[in-house]
């Protein structure tokens, strides 16, 4: 407003009646302005990008968001060196080279996956950015540096953070927890049968250290976030968009479709998306508005299921929408539109 009276008063034409004429516009605008924004909440991303597919659709969305600050990113669940190249390659691709990139633990064998092929030619020692090759370490001092809370964003397994959280217990006071996690009162593809969700069952002590941590916690599990993929128009929009972080995504999911399914005729890259779980975490780190929110204890069992138990620590659980549709605009809006 400030910035628009000042523009006001520099083209209005000088006269006896330009404060009339600056009285009348100001009294005909609208009541509701867009309101100041607020600062950028600074964030960690701990990420499984390279097998599913809808980790980088996250990654795409979180740096088309201006209320999210990324300071980090890293790798987690192995295949340390391919995650890093991939995120250090889309982060580039994306002008995004202030993002700092960290190697997870390698808990599993060296490996790479369905998105080998867009970091084929891609050395990690050419990003210009900063790379950590001790991811942990990296995460715990970005957080114990960071003179405000960090939103850590979660969208894969977790052992990089229950390692972290063993090294320097001090973080969880420090920290925002926000995962894709679980499956609470439905399963995968909205099935009514609860399922031992991936992100939980990969890892299931990592996930019971890091859901017993005294940190706030708001997660999506398959009750939401499994029900998310794009078609029509709004996947239309997206295969045409000319935007360098939209036509990345596009790329990677062509790919990994081509890599995950040898039979060309079952590929659907030129129509839609597949499910993306992931981007659902990065809207919850945004906003809440478009889903219902309950409040519940979840306990993490050995099977990999997360239950409810009124006895487990309380978390914020986005059990349904209220409406998918307006997050599919939301989605596309956001990756299609114009860089920040
Ligand atoms: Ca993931």
């Amino acid at each position: 407003m400030k910035t628009l009276f000042a523009w006001l008063r520099s083209n209005l034409p000088v006269g006896r009646h330009s404060g009339a004429l600056l009285l009348a516009f100001v009294c005909l605008m609208p009541v509701q302005t867009v309101p100041a924004a607020a600062k950028p909440v600074p964030v960690i991303l701990d990420t499984d990008i390279g097998d599913d597919i809808d980790d980088t659709w996250a990654l795409g969305l979180l740096l088309k968001s201006p209320e999210l600050d990324l300071k980090l990113v890293v790798g987690d669940q192995g295949k340390a060196l391919y995650r890093a190249r991939l995120l250090a390659k889309f982060l580039q691709t994306a002008g995004r080279t202030d993002v700092a990139v960290g190697l997870g633990l390698e808990i599993n064998a060296p490996g790479e996956g369905p998105q080998a092929e867009w970091v084929k030619q891609y050395d990690l020692k050419s990003y210009p950015g900063k790379v950590h090759t001790n991811g942990v370490q990296a995460m715990i001092d970005c957080i114990m540096s960071s003179p405000e809370p960090v939103t850590l964003i979660a969208i894969g397994p977790v052992p990089n953070l229950a390692a972290a959280l063993e090294r320097e217990p001090r973080i969880a006071q420090r920290l925002r927890f926000v995962g894709m996690h679980g499956s609470v009162r439905l399963g995968y593809g909205g099935s009514p049968t609860v399922a031992a969700e991936y992100n939980v069952k990969a890892n299931v002590k990592a996930c019971q250290k890091v859901f017993t941590a005294p940190w706030p916690m708001i997660i999506t599990p398959l009750d939401t976030c499994g029900l998310i993929a794009l078609d029509g128009d709004r996947y239309r929009r997206l295969r045409q968009s000319s935007d360098p972080i939209a036509s990345a995504v596009i790329e990677n999911y062509r790919l990994w479709n081509i890599a995950n399914e040898k039979d060309p005729a079952k590929r659907n890259w030129e129509k839609q998306s597949s499910t993306l779980f992931d981007t659902v975490a990065v809207y919850l780190a945004i906003r809440q508005d478009l889903v219902k929110i309950e409040r519940l204890g979840i306990r993490v069992n050995d099977q990999g299921f997360t239950v409810i138990d009124a006895q487990a620590k309380p978390m914020d659980v986005a059990v349904a929408w209220k409406s998918l549709d307006q997050f599919r605009d939301f989605l596309t809006e956001r990756l299609a539109g114009a860089a920040r």
